[in-house]
């Protein structure tokens, strides 16, 4: 085992800026045993205090998009405005090979050694709960360690960015140049939620076919768009780094505008709320399916369920009062 530091020593480090204990921090948030827990949420509870200051952007895309080259890009650029940036890839392909972070990793090697920024790929452990709780925890660790620009990347494949959206600020989708009307396969859903959709690789011949999508994406966005800010379409280029000043400008003065009229606060608050039911239900989840009683019982009700002997929603009440009996008589 490997030798536990207190939370003073953990906290005191972090508010210090130092980095190899920021990253043994992000370790132990994501530990699943019972016995890092513990310190983990009193890591956060020491360090809640001092996070908050920092502009939180979600960039999400398919894969081969270019998000990895456009976050290098855009880094340096944030780097040079000023900000310390922390780069949190939440990539589901890491679970099963190492390929991809590898590959990732060097091609932000020049971003990797700039002492104004920080990486972390963050396993996803196969759980999309583990994800949600470990990368808001570790946003807040990456605050208070003095990073006041986060960028989360995930891969735009669907559930994993409803939760990436619900701990960030932003949310901008890269898409490719060409076929605007099929939204080259992103759910609807994902297309609601964007703040900002960027067109990469509007280099060379794909100019054109670039403009002409960024036209459509915008009146398209223009029907669907509930937010008080309305999305906007930028083109770029991670390669040659056209349109990528432009960028980082909307994000600032987005980040001013949602600073100044109070909805950075609000959405936080609500975030915050959500954040707490989203704990409950893990944890009443857990309560339930931990539970000995239905533990004994669950496969033979699944297996009703399953030969059309049980109805699914009697099969659950039938469960939830073997849950609840045995709650009683402890
Ligand atoms: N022409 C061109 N190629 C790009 C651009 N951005 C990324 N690429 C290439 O597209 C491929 C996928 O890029 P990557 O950043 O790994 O995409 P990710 O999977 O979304 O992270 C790589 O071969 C990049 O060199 C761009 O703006 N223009
Ligand atoms: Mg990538």
């Amino acid at each position: 085992m490997r030798p536990r530091l207190t939370v003073e020593q953990y906290t005191n480090g972090i508010l210090a800026g130092d980095r190899s204990l920021l990253s043994q921090g992000i370790t132990l948030v994501e530990s699943t045993l019972a016995a890092d827990r513990k310190l983990a949420k009193d890591l956060i509870n020491h360090s809640m205090p001092h996070a908050g200051h920092s502009f939180r952007v979600a960039i999400t895309g398919v894969p081969g998009v270019g998000k990895s080259s456009f976050i290098e890009a855009i880094g340096s650029k944030i780097v040079e405005a000023g900000y310390k940036l922390a780069i949190l890839a939440i990539d589901p392909s890491s679970s099963q090979s190492r390929g991809s972070i590898l590959g990732d990793k060097t091609r932000m090697q020049a971003l990797a050694q700039d002492p104004r920024v920080f990486i972390r790929p963050s396993p996803t452990a196969g759980t999309l709960g583990g994800v949600a709780r470990s990368t808001r925890e570790t946003i807040l660790l990456c605050e208070a360690a003095g990073f006041d620009f986060i960028i989360v990347e995930t891969v735009g494949v669907g559930q994993s960015e409803t939760l990436v959206k619900q701990m960030t600020d932003f949310f901008m989708l890269l898409m490719l140049p060409g076929a605007g009307d099929e939204l080259q396969g992103i759910k609807r859903g994902i297309i609601e939620m964007v703040d900002l959709m960027v067109i990469n690789k509007a280099d060379g011949a794909n100019v054109l076919a670039a403009e002409l999508a960024a036209k459509e994406y915008q009146s398209a966005l223009h029907y669907l768009s509930p937010s008080a800010i309305p999305p906007q379409v930028r083109i770029c280029s991670a390669l040659t780094h056209q349109g990528l000043d432009e960028i980082v400008n909307y994000l600032q003065g987005y980040y001013n505008t949602i600073s100044d009229n109070g909805q950075l606060g609000l959405q936080r608050k609500r975030q915050q709320v959500a954040w707490m039911h989203a704990y409950l239900q893990q944890q009443f989840s857990e309560l339930f399916y931990e539970n000995n009683s239905i533990k004994t019982r669950i496969e033979a009700i699944e297996s009703g369920v399953m030969e059309g002997t049980l109805w699914p929603v009697e099969a659950a009440e039938l469960l939830l009062s073997f849950f609840h009996n045995e709650r009683k008589t402890q």
